[in-house]
């Protein structure tokens, strides 16, 4: 019995200290006390000054001590001024004295208001070590970035840092909505308990707040973009106030989905017409009943006239109309409208890749100063692989934010093991030519291209209540990933990677090198198994799990896989170059003439733009059909070989996440095998060809795959 009780208890403990770690996220804080780095510290830090007294000097201190106590064993003195040598000084400018700004002075004119300091200085011949910027918030990103040199065992020799957020907004979108189901979430419900709050706070919200702050995320959507009118009254603003107020200290602004009908369907009014004055004033007043509660209020979030929402064209007015009526409301009190471009209509014969870019593009300049437009990174819904948005450098008078989607919708869930940072890098890289070579979208984002003030980027969020946030223990990375880019678009993948493995499992290189490889590849993994060559949209509906090339029955024709692959006995592919739909014509003529000419088009990108035949040779001399079969062999290839790679690293980490990212793997592996023989199997009915060698034959038909039906699938509303 006593044994029996013990193995319970021990059981208990494990399970605790494994939900701890996977809750933990890349702020493990594993030792390193026998580093470099450490002892360096151990050796020479004295005490930290902590200077200041607001609620973000507070967190900052108390990361610090966790930091410090977690990593290296003990925390050095907390002071509240600076005494003798070696001390660690974090505190904004204003509170730093005459000499030590002077010092700094140089430093601290190239920061912008978010950006910091972290400099090793000799101040009377005293070494100290100094983390400031403009304000606390910018201290406590410091802080973070200080915690993550050690945390990633850099060397903290001569610290001499300078680094400033590229864009004014990096902001999450949660689809959440008010009953707590989350659309396209595959990480359980929302994080938000609406029937709760005010009054009862979650750890969560702070633990939240924390991550988010640790990666310089400013800004959270607490709303799904197919928004309930509901959260602009009384009842729920009282909640969003009490989030709000816990968000504040780290530097995170709370912005809500505004929909478009809701003076109808909260205000009593007979229209929702922006020209309207009774409208006008309605958002006025709902306005200044938020910016009363919550004075740093950011804004609204608009889906209009998409997917069925409401919007200004329900009463002959347009995005313009719309977008403005709502900026003027907001602007006495300095908040912004990120107004979407997310459009496509059933009415619209055109091609839908181009519809956002037709409708879009000449409102440029007709929008008020503090409106941002939305735009997804590719023209039809983020799909494993897309080239850029055409909208991206076409409206130069107009800030454009990008919207990056974080949750998996269409990679698998969050049973995929994909590394969304890389996508991003390929899209953020990619040149729009708009402005001569090198108008890169990340140039574009980061308004430097157009000398835009306002700057932004969205991601729609992977976050949930899970015990682990995200669903997969890797898609961790990819909230990381995505702060990680939104403050600085120019940054690799590849040391993302790597920054985020060092500080989330660990810092061995046997460990790091492997596993980093599974990352980057891992994208090109799921293209390989779902997508290839530039197919794109061939998911089953509504749900998007798994394949569905074959659905053509969807009253929508643009809903219908079978729109997009265009496969028919002479070959496959969309044609979108001249002498089809003309899509290409939307980019920047050098981008167009690249995409235009089959023989320049990336071929990663080619049945996105071009219909070939079964026949036609890639450029490894493979025929179209046998050189995507092959793609979707590999992919699955490339999953086996991520398998592997995991197996081999069981003694570097803790079992518990070892062991979920190993049936993680599993599932992966089996849906890369079905989304390969789907999708083959309908294919070859028109190229009416053998799979070539090495690929592995299906083991069921293809009217088993067209059978399967998830009436459960997760994230469908
Ligand atoms: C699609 C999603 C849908 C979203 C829509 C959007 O399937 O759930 O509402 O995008 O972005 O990808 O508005």
């Amino acid at each position: 019995m006593t044994s029996l009780r013990f193995v319970f208890l021990f059981l208990l403990i494990s399970f605790s200290t494994a939900a701890q770690k996977d809750y933990k996220l890349w702020l493990q804080y594993n030792t390193v006390a026998d580093s470099t780095a450490a002892s360096e510290y151990k050796n020479n830090l004295k005490g930290i000054a902590v200077l200041g007294n607001s609620e973000t000097i507070k967190i900052a201190e108390k990361e610090l001590k966790t930091g410090f106590a977690d990593m290296l064993g003990s925390i050095p003195e907390i002071r509240k001024d600076v005494k003798g040598e070696n001390n660690l000084i974090v505190g904004s400018q204003m509170n730093l004295s005459s000499e030590i700004k002077t010092e700094l002075q140089a430093d601290l004119n190239k920061i912008n208001t978010e950006g910091f300091v972290i400099k090793a200085i000799l101040l009377k011949n005293k070494k100290q070590i100094v983390i400031t910027g403009k304000n606390d918030i910018a201290v406590l990103y410091g802080v973070f970035h200080f915690l993550r040199i050690l945390q990633t065992n850099k060397s903290v020799k001569d610290l001499n840092i300078a680094d400033s957020p590229k864009t004014n907004i990096r902001i999450l979108n949660h689809w959440d909505n008010l009953d707590r189901t989350v659309e396209r979430g595959y990480a359980g419900f929302s994080l938000w308990n609406w029937q709760k709050l005010p009054d009862f706070i979650d750890q969560r919200y702070i633990d939240y707040a924390r991550a988010n702050a640790s990666i310089g995320i400013n800004g959270t959507v607490l709303t799904n973009v197919n928004a309930n009118a509901l959260i602009l009254t009384p009842q729920y603003l009282e909640k969003v106030e009490a989030l709000a107020n816990v968000f504040r200290p780290y530097g995170i602004k709370v912005y809500l989905t505004a929909r478009f009908s809701a003076p109808i369907e909260i205000g009593n009014l007979k229209t929702a017409d922006p020209k309207d004055p009774e409208v006008i004033n309605w958002w006025k007043n709902k306005s200044a009943e938020i910016y009363k509660r919550i004075p740093d209020f950011g804004g609204f979030l608009v889906k209009a006239n998409s997917e069925g929402q409401p919007g200004p064209q329900n009463y002959g007015r347009d995005h313009v109309d719309g977008a403005n009526m709502l900026a003027d409301a907001v602007a006495p009190f300095g908040g912004v409208i990120m107004w979407r471009a997310f459009v496509y209509s059933e009415h619209d014969a055109n091609d839908r890749a181009k519809q956002a870019y037709a409708e879009f593009q000449p409102y440029d300049g007709k929008f008020k100063e503090n409106v941002m437009v939305q735009v997804k990174n590719g023209a039809i819904d983020f799909q494993p692989r897309e080239p850029f948005h055409p909208l991206f450098g076409a409206m130069p008078k107009t800030p454009l934010m990008m919207e990056f989607q974080i949750t998996q919708e269409y990679l698998g869930f969050s049973a995929h093991l994909v590394f969304l940072p890389k996508l991003f890098q390929e899209v953020l890289e990619s040149d729009t030519f708009q402005k001569g070579k090198g108008s890169t979208v990340a140039k574009v984002v980061d308004g430097t291209l157009y000398k835009n003030k306002l700057t932004g980027t969205a991601g729609v969020a992977n976050i949930g209540n899970d015990l682990n946030w995200t669903g997969h223990p890797f898609a961790q990375a990819n909230w990381y990933g995505f702060g990680r880019l939104a403050w600085n678009p120019y940054l690799d993948s590849e040391v993302i990677a790597e920054e985020w493995l060092r500080s989330t499992f660990s810092n061995n290189e046997n460990f790091i090198k492997p596993v980093k490889n599974i990352m980057i590849e891992s994208r090109e993994a799921v293209v390989n198994y779902m997508t290839p060559l530039g197919l794109h949209h061939i998911m089953d509906t509504g749900h998007h799990y798994g394949p569905g090339p074959w659905v053509s029955n969807l009253s929508r024709p643009e809903w219908n896989p079978t729109y997009y692959h265009k496969a028919d006995k002479n070959g496959i592919g969309f044609d979108r170059s001249k002498s089809g739909t003309d899509a290409v014509w939307q980019y920047a003529p050098e981008a167009a003439k690249l995409f235009d000419n089959v023989e320049t088009c990336p071929e990663k990108e080619l049945l996105w733009f071009h219909h070939l035949s079964w026949d036609y040779k890639l450029k490894n001399g493979q025929t179209l059909w046998n050189g995507l079969a092959l793609k979707y062999q590999q992919g699955v290839d490339q999953v086996r070989k991520m398998q592997d790679v995991w197996n081999k690293t069981e003694n570097y980490i803790d079992s518990e996440r070892f062991n979920e990212v190993k049936m993680l793997l599993e599932i992966q592996h089996k849906e890369a095998k079905w989304w390969r023989d789907a999708c083959l199997l309908y294919f070859q009915q028109f190229s009416g060809k053998a799979l070539p060698d090495g690929v592995e034959k299906p083991t069921q038909t293809l009217e088993y795959f067209k059978s399967l039906k998830f009436p459960f699938a997760p994230g469908n509303g």
